[in-house]
């Protein structure tokens, strides 16, 4: 007993010091924009890091489909309104949060509570000084290394979104599963995102799953021709109807790993949506999967590149926007607010030490 617990000790603490080098290895890479930075909090929340990856380790080791959810997060926060946190807002007066828009209404409700505990500890550890879109961009890139992908750093200094996005300007930023290479390309243009980087942060559904309405219209009234019948069979039996809560997972080979194994899917006429599986279709991608399909480390290094580009789009810097007390509410409609500037003011004598 004692060697076994003791052996465990041994390994607990050779897995931290592990991730401490790891998170202090990781190297920047790309441009930049101006406002965000590598060591944004390098002073003022030192332990931001290390508390988020803690805790969603504690986290995806009971439900490792979270660290999906919080992936598909991030991309829905960038692509509608720029990263600045609007995905998260809760519907208000304000208008319909996007949580009330067609694609976003799979989006797991776990991951809110997730955001806004990590909040809590990291605004505990360091007061009200990490945004809520710098936490969720973290807490991607953790849930992409955490279930096996590649290890990148993430440009910090984001600041909290006052505005919702309407549920047509989210209609209208994020591409549709339906849609076939085509318009999926014209969508990532629009976000300055090329081919090759396009069909890499489609390798995002190397995790996660899928609920039936997005599956059913391959699938009946005839089998989509550019999918698998073997696999079409097996979907028929999930999603017999349209309205069936049933799930399937995007990538089939290795639904909880980060790997290129979904490249390998869509070469097996695999691929569960039509904006999957098209790319393997269409010329102008095809060479692209098949050359990620073969080589997962060039996967892995164009997906953390293009993920570190996605997380800058449209981002609030400086004096924009504010630092969300709650993720879920904008400060202003924020009835705890007050009571949290107070306790922050106790907590940080530094602050107010000028006002004496
Ligand atoms: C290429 C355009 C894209 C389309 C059309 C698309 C569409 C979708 C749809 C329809 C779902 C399933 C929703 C449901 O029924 O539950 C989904 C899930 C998911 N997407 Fe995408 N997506 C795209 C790009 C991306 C990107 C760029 C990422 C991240 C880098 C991403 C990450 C995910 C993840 C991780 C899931 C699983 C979520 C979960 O298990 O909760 N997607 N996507
Ligand atoms: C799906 O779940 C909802 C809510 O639990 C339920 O009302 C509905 O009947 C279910 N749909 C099917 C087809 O089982
Ligand atoms: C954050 O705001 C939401 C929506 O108003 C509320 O339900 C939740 O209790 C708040 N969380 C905290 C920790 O105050
Ligand atoms: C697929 C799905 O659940 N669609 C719903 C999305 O939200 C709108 C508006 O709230 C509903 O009308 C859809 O049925």
């Amino acid at each position: 007993m004692a060697t076994s617990s003791s052996s465990s000790l041994v390994s607990l603490l050779l897995i931290s010091s592990l991730l401490l080098a790891s998170l202090s290895e990781a190297k920047p890479s790309g441009p930049v924009v101006s406002g965000l930075s590598w060591a944004f909090y390098q002073k003022s929340c030192p332990k931001l890091e290390s508390i988020i990856r803690k805790q969603l380790q504690k986290v995806f080791k009971k439900d490792i489909g979270q660290a999906a959810g919080l992936l598909r997060l991030h991309f829905h926060d960038c692509f509608v309104q720029g990263c600045e946190g609007s995905v998260l807002l809760e519907g208000s007066a304000g208008g319909p949060g996007e949580q009330q828009a067609i694609p976003n209404l799979t989006l797991r409700k776990e991951g809110f509570e997730i955001l806004n505990d990590l909040r809590a500890r990291i605004h505990k550890e360091c007061g009200r000084v990490v945004s809520c879109s710098d936490i969720l961009a973290l807490a991607a890139r953790d849930s992409v290394v955490l279930s096996g992908g590649p290890e990148y750093d993430v440009p910090l200094g984001r600041r909290d979104g006052l505005r919702f996005a309407t549920v047509d300007t989210t209609m209208a930023n994020l591409p549709s599963p339906f849609d076939k290479t085509t318009a999926i390309l014209n969508n990532f243009d629009s976000k300055n995102f090329d081919a090759k980087e396009t069909v890499a942060l489609s390798g995002g559904h190397s995790i996660g799953i899928s609920h039936c309405p997005v599956i059913h219209p391959r699938l009946f009234p005839t089998v989509d021709p550019t999918m698998d019948k073997t696999f079409a069979q097996n979907l028929k039996k999930i999603c017999p109807t349209a309205n069936s809560n049933n799930t399937a997972v995007l990538d089939i080979r290795s639904p909880n790993v980060f790997d290129n194994k979904y490249y390998v899917d869509l070469m097996n006429r695999q691929g569960l949506f039509t904006s999957d599986q098209d790319l393997y279709t269409d010329k102008r991608t095809r060479g692209i999967v098949t050359s990620f399909a073969v080589d997962q480390k060039l996967f892995f290094d164009e997906f953390a590149k293009a993920m570190i580009k996605m997380s800058q789009l449209g981002v609030l810097t400086g004096n924009q926007g504010e630092i969300r007390a709650n993720c879920s509410v904008r400060n202003a409609n924020n009835e705890n607010f007050l009571a949290s500037v107070v306790e922050e003011a106790v907590e940080e004598p530094g602050v107010w030490a000028g006002f004496k």
